[in-house]
């Protein structure tokens, strides 16, 4: 697993290098879920794979921005599924954007997902980290060339952030009764479009909550579930955080039957998940 962290950490300057300078043009090609790939998306996910490909303990890759599995080294011992380059269509305004990892031992669901992992490519590098079990863990890209720990991550029980997700118009009553509840509390909205800097914010700012909600015009949600919730659901755990679903159910029990699979997604302190749990009736779940 470590090596997989530490192959993860080769990648992160590379990619960063590339934001700052490559041409942020549309390539000519869409991706598995019909999404216009930019140049940007396409390089990072051919490094990406071919970085992994050097690791003979990877089995098989699954990219968001390729539609099939593709097997690697028959004896490898993990799955991973990756995001290359999630929040790419900011770029261009210059905010922040990640690569996200989930690493897999068996057939990709929740409870073969064993480690995690996420690059920020900000004002600065960094990466965090999270295997099962074990707490997760803060990483800054220095000058030497190499990432340093900054720490263990602990959220508190409450927190002060809300970062809601998709489109307001089409939010299900519930879920807009339980927003405006929050920002009544006086909790401080704080979302860029970003799934990677939104939950990074959250993670690190003592908590709060991250909502992409079921609505009238996505119905599962947006984000995957292998290579964008699942990852974030083992990582926001380790750091004493929820993540579930709009069942109520832990994101971490669940099973996407395809691997481009969307499903609700809800990260955040203890204090907020149980609330938006209430709101949607889903108190006794989970
Ligand atoms: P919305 C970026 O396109 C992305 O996939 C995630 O990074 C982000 O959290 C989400 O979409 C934003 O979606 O509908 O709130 O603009």
């Amino acid at each position: 697993m470590l090596t997989i962290f530490e192959k993860i950490k080769q990648i992160a300057p590379e990619i960063d290098k590339m934001i700052k300078e490559e041409d942020l043009g549309y390539s000519q090609n869409c991706n598995a879920t019909g999404d216009e790939q930019l140049k940007l998306d396409v390089a990072s996910d051919k490094l990406i794979e071919h970085r992994l490909k050097e690791l003979s303990l990877v089995k098989a890759i699954i990219s968001e921005e390729k539609e099939d599995v593709i097997p690697v080294h028959e004896n490898g011992k993990y799955t991973i599924c990756y995001d290359p380059l999630d929040g790419s269509s900011i770029v261009d305004v210059n905010l922040s954007v990640g690569s996200i990892f989930g690493i897999y031992e068996g057939e990709p669901s929740g409870d073969t997902l064993v480690g995690a992992a996420y690059i920020i490519y900000g004002p600065r590098l960094e990466m965090i980290t999270a295997v099962r079990g074990k707490h997760t863990r803060h990483y800054k890209y220095g000058n030497s060339e190499l990432f340093t720990e900054v720490c263990d991550i602990m959220m508190k029980d409450k927190g002060k952030i809300c970062a809601p997700g998709g489109t307001q118009k089409y939010w299900y009553p519930e879920h807009k009764e339980f927003i405006k509840s929050l920002f009544d509390e006086g909790y401080r909205l704080r979302y860029s479009g970003g799934m990677v800097p939104d939950l990074h914010q959250v993670l690190l700012k003592g908590g709060g909550i991250f909502a992409y909600p079921p609505a009238e015009d996505k119905p599962k949600g947006k984000l995957r579930a292998l290579f964008e919730a699942l990852p974030f659901a083992l990582i926001f755990e380790s750091a004493g955080g929820m993540a579930i679903d709009d069942k109520g159910e832990r994101l971490l029990d669940s099973s996407p039957k395809h691997h481009h699979d969307t499903i609700p997604c809800f990260f955040g302190s203890k204090y907020e998940i149980e609330r938006l749990k209430e709101a949607y009736g889903v108190a006794n779940n989970g």
